[in-house]
């Protein structure tokens, strides 16, 4: 499946309203430009997860959209979603790797300088650096990095990095001209009073600055 980056929605069903309300925002930001999404739901039973996955499945299919789950194997191999997401105290990704086969997606969490010199950096599909801005979204994250360190990093991997972690559209131009080759966002999409035009907001503004 194609990795494309650019917009990348990790989806928080609790902050999005629950079940039904996370389904309706899936559908209106499948419309308007985001191009990657990876279900995390720290709070949910993986039942659940299993659950809204088999809904959200279809229509990211459809709409040629790769899903990912966070850090659960299990349940990425009981929906067959197109990858996973996994942190540093996850199953190494050469496990990962021979249980998932060669066609699925494969990320990492960086958030540390030790990380980038690790086994798993070399076999990652793709990396996230974060949170490079204060969060309120992950009670367990690492300092932020800043914009300095993040493009220092970012020069050190060579798969496509996508940044996270309290960013807004206004950051969007500096971590476009520092190497992220995507924006991962929980809240500005799950929070948005309106998730469809915030979507588009944060499309054109990657849009702009790669322009
Ligand atoms: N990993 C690093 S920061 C973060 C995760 C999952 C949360 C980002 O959430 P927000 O609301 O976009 O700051
Ligand atoms: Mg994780």
């Amino acid at each position: 499946m194609k990795l494309d980056l650019s917009l990348y929605l990790v989806l928080d069903p609790v902050m999005c309203g629950g079940f039904d309300a996370a389904v309706q925002l899936t559908t209106k930001v499948l419309d308007t430009g985001v191009t990657m999404i990876q279900l995390r739901a720290p709070e949910w039973k993986k039942r659940d997860w299993l659950k809204l996955s088999e809904r959200l499945l279809p229509l990211t299919r459809e709409a040629g959209v790769p899903y990912l789950i966070n850090d659960h194997l299990d349940i990425a191999l009981a929906c067959d979603a197109d990858g996973v997401h996994l942190g540093q105290k996850d199953l190494p990704i050469a496990a990962a790797r021979r249980l998932l086969g060669n066609d699925k997606i494969i990320g990492l969490s960086i958030s540390k300088a030790e990380h980038l010199h690790n086994d798993d950096c070399p076999i990652a599909d793709y990396f996230g650096i974060g949170p490079v801005y204060p969060t309120q979204t992950k009670a367990d994250a690492d300092p932020a990095t800043g914009i300095a360190q993040f493009a220092a990093w970012r020069k050190q991997l060579q798969q496509p990095v996508v940044a996270i972690g309290g960013i807004t559209p206004r950051q969007i131009p500096e971590l476009i001209q520092h190497g992220a080759d995507g924006i991962a966002v929980v809240s500005a999409i799950c929070a948005a009073a309106n998730p469809a035009e915030a979507t588009q907001i944060l499309a054109r503004q990657i849009q702009e600055a790669r322009a």
